[in-house]
């Protein structure tokens, strides 16, 4: 397979070529592309050195497949081109995910509606992947009627410069500041762009994507979205009601039973995901369950997950594998 990795020299693009190695996915060429400014860079790959290239040059390389990381507005406008060529896209940006032809996919649960004709599917947010993870087998056994769901969210989530900034502040040192306020020893609520409803673009990700995952518009979402000065992972405390009621160790049972979910959760040994656990791994780690006594069939839990793994990259390559092994590319 010929694959181009959009924004090759980027946080997520660099963790994408890793995964993509570490997997040994079936890549024959490599196609790192970037901006002008990265194009001839040197990139090693499986032993192999590849040099950066521009857009214009990817396309006329014709890859299988291209793995998009590089910003909306590159996806918006490049994407399309891609496809035009044949190129299957699988694009990582907010640019594609509520548009209404185009599948929003996390591939343990419905990579089964992607066919031949689908040339750019769209990644979902980090934040929302690793709760649908733990949410799609709770879903289908007692139906979500409503989630309430608090973030505590990685600088990585906003890039080089949010980690370069707390890095600075580490250090004492002045410089460029992604967030308007320090973020050691804070904790902003305020993830992405603020909408006109009051919530964040973040916020609103975890409603509008999760209901687009679980194919389910009737389950009622709400979310804060919080950054905390932690490198590793997302974590998030989510509280979800149910239409039916459940059985605490049954529900465990399930989640533990899950491909792609990893239980931690033994308190009395201080067992609890955490983002220093989770960090460079590639599943969705769920933990402090516990039934909500407040109200009937209602349940809380604490889900951690790298969200540079399984959050971008990692999702992004299973997609791409689900596509190789269904012959869909
Ligand atoms: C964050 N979730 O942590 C974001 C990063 O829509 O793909 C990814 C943004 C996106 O700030």
């Amino acid at each position: 397979m010929k694959i181009a990795v959009v924004g090759a020299t980027g946080m997520v693009g660099e963790v994408m070529l890793k995964v993509l190695e570490e997997r040994d996915f079936p890549v024959t060429e490599l196609i790192p592309v970037a901006s002008e400014k990265s194009v001839g860079k040197p990139i090693d790959f499986k032993g192999k050195t590849y040099h950066v290239v521009n857009l214009e040059t990817a396309v006329s390389l014709k890859p299988e497949i291209a793995l998009f990381s590089a910003g909306g507005s590159t996806s918006l406008e490049w994407a399309p081109k891609f496809a035009e060529v044949g190129t299957t896209v699988i694009d990582n940006s907010s640019a594609w995910r509520m548009d209404l032809d185009k599948k929003l996919v996390v591939p343990e649960i419905n990579a089964q509606a992607l066919t031949k004709s689908d040339k750019i599917i769209a990644n979902p947010n980090c934040s929302t992947i690793q709760m649908v993870m733990v949410l799609a087998p709770l879903h289908k056994k007692y139906t979500i009627k409503r989630i309430v769901v608090s973030t505590y969210q990685s600088i990585s989530g906003t890039g080089v410069k949010a980690v370069k900034q707390l890095e600075n502040e580490l250090a004492g040192v002045k410089g460029e500041m992604a967030y308007p306020y320090p973020i050691h020893q804070n904790a902003l609520p305020h993830c992405d762009v603020f909408e006109e409803n009051g919530y964040t673009k973040e916020e609103m990700k975890l409603v509008r994507e999760t209901q687009k995952i679980l194919d389910d518009r009737s389950i009622a979402v709400t979310a804060t979205a919080v950054r905390i000065p932690t490198a590793g992972g997302h974590s998030e405390s989510v509280n979800v009601e149910f239409e039916n009621d459940f059985d605490i160790n049954e529900v465990r049972q399930l989640l533990n039973n899950t491909s792609g979910v990893v239980l931690q959760d033994n308190p009395d040994v201080n067992i609890y995901p955490m983002p220093i656990y989770a960090h460079g791994k590639d599943d969705v780690f769920v933990g402090r369950i516990r039934r909500d006594g407040s109200q009937p069939n209602s349940l809380n839990m604490w889900i951690v997950s790298d969200n540079l793994r399984k959050g971008a990259a990692t999702n992004t390559v299973q997609i791409a594998e689900y596509l190789i092994k269904n012959s869909l590319v």
